[in-house]
């Protein structure tokens, strides 16, 4: 039977193992094609508007890029065995988790990625040549990995990722390593025995950067067995099964990960939030350049410089707008939560200029609230 879907992605790319876990986990009939340097010009740029994976086409030729976007489509045709709980608290967690996983996980996937290459380059540059031309030989994939790599190499110190933040940077990642594998040895998965869309989060950054490049991978297999044990099981799940915990319950091993969460990422994302509203402000209609400069921004204990990137609020708004629809007595049970993990006050700062994605390009635009 032809597949209903493709997804355009690369084993050694982020939001593709993000993707892929879902695709998966939803037991879709759906094939992995790999966007060799053909495919991009060939498929990517003229449907997208954009050299990104991962991309999904449907049998009607229809292509939607974001993983994000790509799971609430393939949610919405197939609404068996949801990944966003019903309950308030538990979605507003996924949610955040999501947030966390996409935007901010990114720092220690690119660290332990590209500031340990030494350790691990011929690996790596031969990921990267692998996708862009599997009939190459291996020397020459060595050659054209190092080369296709060059952008995401560079754009570690955009990141944050210096001298200066690296020991912070590890010194979270270790924390996030053994509070999540104490959550992991309690729970299949974050919020019971399904994946969230927090699960599909994290799973970005953790697996194939941090549970698969050789440095980090041997890291967490010896430090924090559970993770990875949850990182094979989001590979290879038990299609559309399990359930989300009863009564909103939300496993109080979560709680220091997203406190983290909080002290660090939402501070940067408000202030991305302002970047962007002031930038409206003075381009209105305009397309939002994805980088919007540099901003300060803390991890742990070190403070650095880090791009303003401008996405981010998009990715915000989806807790925002899922906390401000609760009925009162709802927020409640969700403001308990905020109050202890110490985002309240993120939650409930009031977002001016309401952001939107648009087809054929990556640059947000500004929409109606
Ligand atoms: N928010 C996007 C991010 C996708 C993304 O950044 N993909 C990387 C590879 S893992 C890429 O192709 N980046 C090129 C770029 O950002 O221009 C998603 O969820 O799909």
């Amino acid at each position: 039977m032809a597949a209903d879907y493709l997804l355009y992605g690369g084993d050694h790319s982020l939001y593709t193992g993000k993707a892929r876990a879902y695709m998966r986990f939803k037991g879709l009939n759906w094939e992995e094609v790999t966007a060799t340097r053909a495919i991009y010009k060939t498929t990517l740029l003229p449907n997208v508007g954009a050299a990104i994976v991962p991309v999904l086409a449907t049998a009607e030729g229809r292509f939607i890029q974001d993983t994000t976007d790509i799971i609430d489509f393939l949610e919405a045709a197939h609404p068996a065995v949801p990944v966003y709980p019903d309950t308030p608290v538990q979605k507003l967690v996924a949610l955040m988790l999501e947030l966390y996983g996409d935007e901010w996980l990114v720092i220690p996937a690119m660290h332990y990625r590209w500031s340990m290459l030494e350790q691990q380059r011929e690996f790596i540059f031969s990921e990267f040549g692998k996708m862009s031309a599997p009939e190459a030989s291996r020397e020459e994939q060595l050659v054209i990995g190092e080369k296709t790599s060059t952008m995401f190499r560079g754009s570690i110190t955009m990141l944050g990722i210096t001298e200066q933040t690296i020991p912070a940077i590890e010194q979270v990642y270790l924390e996030l390593l053994d509070q999540l594998d104490v959550h992991f040895g309690q729970y299949d998965y974050l919020l019971g025995s399904r994946p969230s869309i927090g699960d599909f989060g994290l799973m970005g950054p953790l697996y194939a950067h941090l549970g698969r490049d050789p440095v980090p991978k041997a890291l967490m297999q010896a430090r924090a067995p559970n993770v990875y044990a949850w990182v094979e099981r989001m590979n290879n799940p038990v299609p559309l099964s399990g359930d989300f915990l009863a009564n909103d319950e939300i496993p109080r091993t979560l709680l220091p990960i997203l406190q983290t969460m909080c002290r660090d990422q939402l501070p940067d994302v408000l202030d991305v939030i302002r970047h962007n509203a002031a930038w409206l402000e003075r381009n209105p209609g305009g397309n939002i350049p994805r980088y919007l400069g540099m901003h300060a921004f803390r991890t742990g204990p070190a403070v650095g410089e880090r791009v303003i990137h401008s996405y981010a609020q998009w990715m915000f708004q989806r807790p925002w707008a899922h906390y401000h629809s609760l009925p009162v007595q709802k927020r409640g049970e969700a403001d308990e939560l905020l109050q202890v993990i110490g985002g309240y006050e993120a939650m409930n700062t009031d977002i001016t200029h309401w952001l939107a994605r648009k087809p054929g390009q990556l640059e947000l635009v500004g929409a109606p609230g």
